[in-house]
């Protein structure tokens, strides 16, 4: 990872699978910095099957792919890693699965739990979600309040990417609250112009 910023993440609760290589598409193209593929509620054939179309699109791109939940399959997959909530045990398990070389990423929801993603090793975090969103409903928002102090801990250690409601209206709050790498996922995915989108965003995060 080479100071990304923006993480975008191809939600199959957003596209169509039939949409996934045309969307990831834009979006490599838009200038994301990270991918990860996030397929809640599919089988493991379906993800099996989108991640092995997206990873060359994400190689070509020189763009890290990462997968949501699923060590082994982003291991039988050679994903370059695996993103895992705070109920999908300890990053050492992962590790043994995935192997050392491999991105592993802790959802946080509080400055708590950006500490200990830090101190249990993580390569990074998600931190939020700051607003409430459609996207993870019924996890309660955290707000901005906790960000500096996070960015100070976390983030000046390992990349910390806010996540959660975040989109091109909200994100200048975001940033001067002291954000400085974002997770957008709807936002980008729903957008009429997702290519043009990301390049906005990556354009105001630099
Ligand atoms: N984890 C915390 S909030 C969230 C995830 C996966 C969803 C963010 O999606 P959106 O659409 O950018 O609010
Ligand atoms: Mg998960």
């Amino acid at each position: 990872m080479n100071d990304p910023r923006l993480y975008c993440i191809l939600d199959l609760g957003y596209v169509p699978e039939e949409n996934a290589e045309t969307t990831t598409a834009s979006l490599l193209a838009g200038g994301a910095h990270l991918l990860q593929l996030r397929a809640k509620g599919k089988d493991l054939a379906t993800i099996e099957r989108v991640a092995r179309r997206l990873l060359p699109l994400c190689r070509a791109a020189g763009v890290p792919f990462i997968l949501n939940d699923f060590p082994a399959l982003a291991a039988a997959l050679d994903a370059d890693g695996v993103h895992i909530g705070q109920d999908d045990g300890p990053l050492a398990a992962a590790r043994e699965i995935v192997g050392p070389g491999k991105l592993i990423g802790r959802s946080t929801h509080s400055l708590g739990q950006a500490r200990a993603a830090l101190a249990e090793g993580f390569d990074y975090i998600g931190f939020g979600p700051l607003f409430p969103t459609p996207t993870k409903a019924g996890r309660p928002a955290i707000g901005l309040h906790e960000i500096a102090a996070m960015e100070r801990e976390v983030g000046s250690q390992i990349p910390a990417f806010c996540i959660g409601g975040i989109t091109r209206q909200t994100l200048p709050q975001v940033l001067a609250a002291g954000a400085r790498r974002v997770v957008i996922v709807s936002d980008l995915l729903k957008a009429d112009h997702v290519q043009a989108a990301t390049r906005e965003v990556v354009g105001k995060i630099h």
